[in-house]
């Protein structure tokens, strides 16, 4: 089994095309396992059924923790940029929080602050390794980023919870953005 492409799929179905998967998303972005399931195996792309165990692997094994099995139903932990709002639950933040981005972007973040862009949330690491990795993605010496959180929950600006490495807000002004590195 492909693991690797299935979770890539996972997530494309879950976070930006539920719509091609014939999926409807509720307010939290969870679908039942089984509609997921149904619309996996369509077609045989995968050599033999999808089953809860693959699902069940990919949630567990992938090098991020990107989609939640809560019960019947699976969804997307972050990431989404579908038109449909998917609420997160508020957190108390880390003091910190750091963003890997590109030296291209570096100069339109720290005048207009980080904007979500094609997603919904603007999405925040708890350690400098991870913001690095997500740098890396787009920059090979990524520019990360130090976020004040406790400055910004101070003045009222909400965190939400992604996985236990992300963390998710809709907006972060520049005057709580230094440059790390
Ligand atoms: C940048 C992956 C110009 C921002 C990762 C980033 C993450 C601005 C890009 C998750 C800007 C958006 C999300 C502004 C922000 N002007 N550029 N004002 N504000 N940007 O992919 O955070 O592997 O939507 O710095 O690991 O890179 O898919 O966001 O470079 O956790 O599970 O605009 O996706 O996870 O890019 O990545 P993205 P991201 P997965």
């Amino acid at each position: 089994m492909d693991y690797i492409k299935l979770s890539k799929e996972v997530s494309y179905a879950l976070r930006h095309a539920p719509w091609e998967y014939e999926l409807e998303l509720d307010s939290e972005g969870f679908v039942p396992v089984t509609q997921l399931l149904q619309a996996l195996n369509e077609n045989n792309r995968y050599g033999r059924p999808i089953t809860v165990s693959d699902l069940e692997h990919i949630t567990r094994c992938s090098d991020k923790k990107r989609h939640e099995i809560v019960g019947d139903k699976i969804r997307a932990l972050y990431g989404h940029s579908i038109p449909m709002h998917i609420s997160k639950e508020p957190v108390t933040p880390p003091d910190v929080l750091y963003h890997g981005t590109t030296h291209k972007a570096l100069g339109a973040i720290m005048n207009d602050g980080l904007k979500p862009m094609g997603r919904q949330y603007v999405h925040l690491s708890v350690d400098t390794d991870t913001a690095v990795q997500v740098g890396k993605r787009r920059d090979d010496e990524p520019v990360i980023l130090c976020i004040d959180a406790a400055k910004a929950c101070a003045d009222g600006i909400v965190f939400y919870k992604g996985n236990d490495k992300v963390v998710l807000a809709d907006y972060v002004s520049h005057k709580y953005i230094d440059i790390l590195k």
